[in-house]
């Protein structure tokens, strides 16, 4: 007998193992994502579900740690899939059911499109999505004028550098950056989004937290609406977004870019940060947004320290199970600083390998300041992976 040990970080060699010894494309991706070892946490958990858990796990061969209210169980996904299903559920773990049942549905079948205003972008490939900052010093007609000018080139770069979509921001959200009011930061980012919309630049998205930005964007022809504060900064922008047909991207962070620093306390921040997007995206369904429209993001850098960067970053499989389509931002930020030392200005391959790090993990959208070199990044990381 020979043996082989087959990479198990992604379903990709049992899949390549069995295509190879002749089992169709679609048969042998179910059968390696049934194969594939998950483990999932379980949290508020009862002495009586506790206790069925683990006989379960007993029976079924599966891992079961458990502690005080807790619960980690690592099996194969077809061995878990019984524990969604009502008629094979075991008694006293009817609980689980609603929540290992979602899970499971977008680990075997994850987002491939996302819906914006009047289109669809695929996800089958990694899509870029290149940064347009309008934030001029001068706020003369003379300098919007300029600063526009300078967008719109920037913009073209970023395209032919391979960027799907643009994001047109006119608000700074670094800690101690002055706040813009609406009308100013309209002013800013409409007249871009109408230039680049004119010249079929695009699609375009606005970075603001403003219902009034977004509103001005989306009729100046935005098709996403881009939101750090994950939708709860202006509680009117996630009907603009509904009434709208936009796409959004709704952002983790913790308070406001002034107070984030000192609310980066987690236990377990993966953990905390997918819980708290779950929320702020169901907010965003229960206010009309449709599911498919919606992506969520991690929020690099707002409200986290650099290790918790790092862990965000290595552990993004835990939102990307929330089953929306992933986007992260780590470009030019301060955690790849850290670890690399470099100024930031000189932090573009830092940001291309935290790219493709991010895409082996299930991000699909990556929003970059150069788009040349986190391209080819993710050509590489890319090609890695099948799409069934
Ligand atoms: N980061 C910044 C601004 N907007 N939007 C999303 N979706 N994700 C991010 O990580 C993000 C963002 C801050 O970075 P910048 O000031 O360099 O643009």
């Amino acid at each position: 007998m020979k043996l082989t040990p087959l990479a198990a970080h992604t379903p990709e060699a049992v899949r390549a193992a069995l295509a190879a010894r002749g089992w169709e494309a679609q048969p042998a991706w179910f059968a390696a994502t049934g194969m594939q070892s998950l483990v999932v946490l379980l949290e508020d958990v009862t002495e009586p579900e506790r206790e069925a858990l683990v006989r379960w796990g007993a029976k079924a061969g599966a891992d079961v740690l458990t502690g005080d209210g807790w619960a980690l169980v690592s099996t194969a996904a077809s061995r878990l899939a019984p524990l969604a299903r009502p008629d094979r559920l075991p008694a006293g773990l009817e609980n689980l059911a609603p929540a290992l049942g979602r899970f499971l549905a977008s680990y075997a079948d994850p987002p491939r499109r996302w819906e914006i205003a009047g289109r669809t972008l695929a996800l089958d490939h990694p899509v870029l999505i290149g940064i347009v900052n309008v934030t001029p010093d001068s706020f003369s007609d003379g300098g919007r004028f300029f600063t526009a000018d300078r967008a719109v080139a920037q913009a073209e770069r970023l395209v032919a550098d391979g960027c799907e979509l643009l994001d047109v921001g006119g608000e700074s959200t670094r800690p101690g950056a002055a706040p813009v009011a609406a009308p100013e930061e309209i002013a800013r980012v409409a007249p871009v989004i109408e230039q680049l919309a004119r010249r079929g630049l695009g699609p375009v998205s606005v970075d603001t937290r403003k219902a009034a930005v977004a509103r001005a964007a989306l009729a100046a022809g935005a098709a996403v609406i881009n939101d750090v504060s994950g939708l709860a900064f202006d509680p009117e922008l996630a009907r603009v977004v509904a009434d709208g047909g936009a796409g959004v991207i709704v952002m983790h962070m913790r308070g406001t870019p002034d107070t984030m620093d000192g609310l980066a306390v987690y236990r377990h921040v993966a953990a905390e940060v997918a819980a708290e997007l779950a929320a702020a995206a169901a907010g965003a369904e229960d206010a009309g947004v449709p599911h498919e429209r919606i992506v969520v993001d991690p929020g690099f850098g707002f409200a986290k320290g650099p290790e918790q960067n790092f862990r965000l970053l290595d552990e993004l499989a835990t939102v990307v199970g929330l089953g929306y389509p992933v986007a992260v931002g780590p470009s030019r930020k301060r955690f790849l600083g850290a670890a690399t030392g470099r100024p930031v200005e000189d932090r573009d391959r830092a940001t291309a390998v935290a790219c493709a790090l991010a895409w082996e993990r299930g991000a699909r959208l990556f929003r970059v300041h150069d788009a040349a070199l986190a391209c080819e990044a993710l050509r590489v990381a890319g090609a890695t992976t099948s799409v069934p």
